[in-house]
């Protein structure tokens, strides 16, 4: 070889090795770290700490002590003679000290002089994912699903990411639960995957289908009090156990969308729950029951859940959560939070929010969900629940999310299953900075696109509490009309907005479904009456006029025109911020990101055109003169459908 031949080579190593730290396909999420050391691996818990430590960190000598007395996964990170001590109750504390360090280092903040004390306010911060066993996931965006061929490196960032941001529990399977999830070949599978994922503190669940003792089992039945059933179920649950010791447990979708349940044998939720609870206890594992149930004869969806719920409150085991979204209805940009929180006493419970976007533009748009849940957490308070789920956004891409801002909802669901107190800036502040380290300049203004994207895209989609408008099946995009013959009124759009002469909106008042009533008084008083609700949730709770006086001074139907206007120009705004950044962007995460606002710059004119444009063949206004006018045509928008499934991401919005 030349010298000219190797010094080209050894440039082209120091570059890709330059490439792969920085990570600038977004592999490496928020945890771009420089290797100061490569070390081997050094097995179990405590030992991954020290792993990261000495692969990462950069700082005084850490020293990593065992110590009882403190919180379980809590830790205390103090400077002492020269070295920083990480102490922890168990493996697991030391392991999120060593994160919280290394967080330190990456973000800027002065190493010395710490004296820092954390715990979790969570005991279980448990992601869920939506993934079936042929690698599709529901509801998912960012390709297939990451446990079909569960790659050591993948598994390994994997279980980094969510330990760095103190996720401490997975559920591998969708919970429209196939029931082979529980045939000999699949546990054998989910071990594999616990295997790897104990060494970051990380603890496997499964969804099940009820109707498994049938399905798999060859009985007869699945009444949750047949003998033979429960024999079924111990068996089962023992087989798992020898498989994986620290298995975590089930979390179940039971008599709601057609999956199989304990009412078809004439039980209950808690009948079913208990079951399962009982043949659980000895191993420790816990039942998350999902409280997500409708009935297609409802008169008003929202509804259910606490009919359902609310007359089994305290009959529960004490190693049941029951799992209930953070809405009524079903992840909407916008709802109240669900009142079965407020509602039930005695019964342990635990908020399911949905990471991944199905109702927000999926991996199109940029929306920081933080201030979402934040607002449920300004209702419901953190401490009257148990634990926090959230469904995963994550997939097989490149970059884990499909968006690359997508990453922070995943950082910001951990961090707040941490903390819930902390807030959606904090966060965001943080994120960005490891994520996008040469913004440092420029981060306050793509610091407010996250922070005032949640509410951008509330404008966009369905402001002024107009809820579920979306596509039929896929969600992806507008479709106030969508009402087929023989699709269950419940899931029609038409259904929810219940646009007439009159106004729009589902009156969920004392007149009306009642709903109201399921809140507590004070609130009950303030949604009920027209002129107390709060605007953004008016559309929700009423039937509202179109000539409604708005606190603006306008009308309901010029209040709803402008709400959409607004929207659309957010979004454009988002773009021309993000253009900004290109000098201090990467190339490639720069075009990817840019390529998506521009997506959601049209699809936000999509949905005002659409929502405008169909919603005043009922109102018969005008749109007001002092805003953008449609520019769409209706028919045309009406013939449009995107032909994807729930499985994937659209890669455009309306493109005519
Ligand atoms: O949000 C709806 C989704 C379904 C999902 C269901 C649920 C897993 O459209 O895809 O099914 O809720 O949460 O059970």
């Amino acid at each position: 070889m030349t010298m000219k031949r190797i010094l080209i080579s050894v440039l082209v190593l120091l570059m890709a090795g330059w490439s792969s730290a920085y990570g600038e396909d977004g592999s490496c999420l928020w945890l771009r770290l420089d290797t100061v050391n490569t070390t081997a691996m050094i097995t179990g818990v405590k030992g991954t700490a020290m792993t990261e430590l000495q692969t990462y960190w950069q700082g005084d000598p850490v020293v990593l002590k065992r110590q009882k007395g403190l919180a379980k996964d809590g830790y205390t990170i103090k400077s002492l003679n020269g070295k920083i001590v990480i102490t922890a109750a168990n493996d697991a504390g030391l392991l999120y000290g060593a994160y919280h360090l290394l967080r330190l280092q990456e973000t800027g903040e002065p190493c010395d002089m710490l004296d820092i004390k954390e715990e979790p306010f969570y005991d279980l911060r448990i992601l869920n994912h939506w993934d079936n066993p042929n690698g599709t996931v529901e509801r998912g965006f960012a390709g297939k699903s990451i446990f079909l061929n569960p790659t050591p490196e993948r598994m390994r960032m994997y279980g980094r990411a969510n330990a760095s941001v103190g996720i401490n529990g997975t559920v591998l399977n969708n919970v429209n639960a196939k029931p082979e999830a529980l045939s000999t070949e699949s546990l054998q599978k989910a071990k594999e995957i616990a295997d790897q994922l104990r060494p970051y503190g990380i603890r496997v669940y499964l969804s099940i289908n009820f109707a498994s003792p049938i399905k798999v089992g060859g009985l007869t039945t699945a009444d949750p009090l047949n003998d033979e059933v429960v024999g079924w179920w111990k068996e089962k649950v023992n087989e798992i156990y020898k498989l994986i010791p620290d298995f975590g447990g089930f979390l179940v979708k039971a008599n709601s969308e057609g999956e199989p349940g304990p009412q078809d044998f004439g039980r209950t939720h808690a009948d079913g729950a208990n079951m399962l609870a009982d043949v659980l206890r000895p191993h420790k594992g816990i039942v998350m029951w999902r409280a997500f149930v409708y009935a297609p004869q409802s008169p008003d969806r929202a509804n259910q859940a606490y009919l359902e719920f609310m007359p089994l409150d305290g009959q529960f085991a004490d190693n049941v959560i029951i799992q209930i979204k953070n809405g009524p209805v079903d992840f909407q940009p916008r709802e109240p939070y669900s009142p079965l929180f407020t509602a039930m006493q005695k019964t342990p419970m635990m908020v399911e929010f949905q990471i991944t976007q199905e109702y927000l533009g999926a991996a199109n748009h940029l929306v920081y969900l933080a201030p979402m849940w934040k607002e449920f957490f300004s209702f419901v308070k953190p401490a009257s629940l148990r634990a926090m789920a959230g469904v995963a956004n994550i997939g097989d891409d490149t970059n884990w999310c499909g968006h690359h801002f997508a990453q922070a909802n995943w950082y910001a669901f951990g961090r707040l299953a941490w903390n819930p107190e902390l807030t959606s800036k904090e966060i965001a502040e943080e994120w960005l900075k490891l994520t996008f380290s040469t913004l440092d300049t420029l981060n306050s203004q793509l610091l407010s696109v996250m922070l005032d994207s949640r509410e951008a895209c509330v404008s966009y989609m369905m402001p002024l509490g107009i809820h579920h408008i979306f596509a039929g099946s896929h969600h992806y995009g507008p479709e106030p009309w969508y009402n087929p013959r023989g699709v269950r009124a419940d899931w029609t759009p038409p259904y929810y907005h219940r646009a007439d002469s009159v106004g729009l909106g589902f009156d969920r008042t004392m007149q009306g479904s009642g709903n109201v009533r399921q809140y507590p008084d004070e609130l009950c008083r303030l949604y009920n009456d027209i002129n107390t609700c709060p605007e953004n949730l008016l559309a929700w709770f009423h039937h509202v006029p179109w000539d409604h006086r708005m606190k603006s001074g306008r009308t309901f139907w010029d209040e709803l025109c402008h709400k959409y206007d607004d929207g659309v120009h957010e979004a454009r705004h988002f773009l021309a911020v993000w253009d900004a950044m290109q000098p201090y962007v990467d190339s490639q995460r720069f075009d990817e990101v840019q390529h998506k606002l521009r997506i959601q710059a049209r699809d936000a004119e999509w949905w005002r055109d659409a929502c405008l444009l169909y919603f005043q063949t009922f109102s018969h206004r005008p749109i007001p003169q002092d805003m953008e006018h449609p520019v769409h045509n209706l028919n045309e928008m009406m013939q449009f459908r995107i032909p994807i499934t729930m499985y994937e991401n659209p890669e455009y919005g309306y493109n005519k």
